[in-house]
């Protein structure tokens, strides 16, 4: 997917609490590939996991959707009959961009494309249902019961795959993961204005937890099998069982 450089943040100017409008939406691929290490990896995996999980006659989710990268990554494994894609997200121009996005592939796998609040909606016979970097952005209060709910509306043997942005408990370790991070985004060209503002504009809107939170919802929900599959600094990409 090519896009417009991410130029977002890089003239000083006030700063306000950062929103998924046209103006991100515009130059989301490269500002989501310059920002996350392993984005590209974990779309890959996501398709090798929907060829190993997605079962005939289910829903997959897509939570969070943005542009719908994460659902042409699964369309592409999966390899069952009567399969649908719901792709969610609660920005109207980056759903608007996704229909023109998913257009540009071909495939037998229907996706309905819905702008709306992910914890509104209901979860039903999924088979696979992806939150890829998405849970950060809910209020912390609001996670719990999404993830009980997910799990409520999924297949036995559905997967269930969380990446996420962490935080850390030791604050060295907490320190040098954030380190290594910051050396990531100026090798990719980001400037010390550009990194410092997007830090400020996401400060009341990215609420990482760690890694233990997210391993005891998994398991309050229900979900008896749970890992990290990747991870690399601060991002960290999970799967669960049900
Ligand atoms: C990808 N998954 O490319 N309801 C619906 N959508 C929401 C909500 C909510 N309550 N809160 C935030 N969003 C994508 C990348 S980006 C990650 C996901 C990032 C949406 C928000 O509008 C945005 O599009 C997305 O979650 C997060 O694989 O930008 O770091």
């Amino acid at each position: 997917m090519s896009s417009k450089q991410d130029q977002i943040f890089s003239q000083p100017q006030q700063i306000s609490d950062f929103r998924f409008d046209d103006k991100v939406a515009a130059v989301f691929p490269d500002m989501i590939s310059r920002s996350i290490p392993g984005y590209g990896e974990i779309l890959a995996t996501l398709s090798q996991l929907a060829r190993r999980f997605v079962q005939p006659n289910s829903n997959v989710y897509d939570l969070g959707c943005s542009l719908g990268a994460a659902t042409v990554a699964m369309r592409r494994g999966i390899n069952q009959d009567s399969v649908k894609i719901v792709a969610i997200d609660n920005s109207e121009a980056m759903i608007r961009r996704a229909g023109e996005h998913l257009q540009a592939f071909v495939s037998a796998v229907p996706v309905a494309l819905h702008c709306a609040d992910i914890r509104q909606v209901e979860i039903e016979d999924a088979s696979m249902v992806v939150l890829n970097f998405t849970m950060q952005f809910l209020a912390p209060e609001d996670r719990s019961a999404l993830i009980n709910k997910i799990y409520a509306g999924m297949k036995p043997g559905g997967l269930l795959v969380v990446s996420e942005k962490l935080n850390y408990d030791q604050p060295r370790m907490h320190q040098l993961l954030d380190d290594l991070y910051l050396d990531f985004k100026r090798g990719n060209g980001y400037s010390e204005l550009e990194i410092s503002q997007k830090r400020n504009a996401l400060e009341n809107v990215m609420k990482p937890d760690t890694l233990a939170d997210h391993q005891a919802r998994f398991r309050a929900a229900g979900f008896d099998e749970s890992e990290v599959w990747y991870q690399c600094y601060r991002f960290a990409s999970m799967i669960a069982v049900k």
